[in-house]
């Protein structure tokens, strides 16, 4: 297997933390998203989005997609169990995870994208989009907070995937001036799952 990522951006992460979780190593290239080499043919080749990280497999095939990528690596390495065991459990991880995406993560990179342009030389920026963004994810959070204040973990007495994601992402947010850390629950939450080995620069 071979990884080609940037291991200090968002999706990045995601891959890399969750490696640490399963004490997996996989050789990997880093690709240079500021200087657009994940936009060149080279990339698309293994990506045809031109996105960060891309799993290559044994078989030689590609993988994108960072959950996907996870899937695969909880497939080949199933402990620490992240992604649920009974299909109840697996149904609800694949819920929360898809709340954090859909509804933190995207709105926090869009407005990320958005407001301070970091990809104009290849994407139209709407700083308007931007805004309505940023207030987005700060709704979903608010959502979040909620949901912990009765529970350890986002899925009960269990980590899950779905912390994993939503502390990178809140992470990310705060590097980027979009603090979203100051809610009780949220604070506590967070203190706990990046206490985690696998979150250790
Ligand atoms: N949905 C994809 C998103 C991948 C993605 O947006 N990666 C970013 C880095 S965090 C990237 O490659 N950005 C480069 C660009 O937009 O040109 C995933 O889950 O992996």
């Amino acid at each position: 297997m071979h990884l080609y990522t940037q291991s200090l951006s968002p999706n990045g992460q995601r891959v890399g933390v969750f490696m640490k979780e399963k004490n997996i190593e996989i050789p990997a290239t880093e690709i240079d998203l500021r200087g657009g080499q994940n936009l060149s043919e080279e990339h698309r080749a293994r990506n045809p989005f031109g996105r960060v990280p891309v799993l290559e497999l044994d078989s030689g095939s590609f993988l994108s997609e960072s959950n996907a990528i996870c899937l695969y690596l909880e497939g080949i390495h199933p402990d620490p169990n992240l992604f649920g065991s009974s299909a109840e459990e697996k149904a609800i991880i694949e819920m929360w995870s898809r709340r954090v995406e859909l509804n933190v993560l995207m709105p926090v990179a869009q407005a990320f994208r958005n407001i301070t342009g970091f990809f104009k030389d290849r994407e139209k920026i709407v700083p308007e989009w931007g805004e309505v963004s940023a207030e987005a994810a700060q709704a979903a959070v608010a959502l979040f907070d909620d949901h912990l204040a009765g529970s350890k973990y986002i899925c009960g007495d269990r980590y899950s995937i779905a912390d994993m994601t939503l502390a990178i992402t809140l992470n990310f947010a705060k590097s980027v001036g979009q603090d979203l850390l100051g809610s009780k629950h949220i604070a506590r939450w967070h203190t706990e799952v990046t206490s985690r080995p696998s979150f250790a620069p």
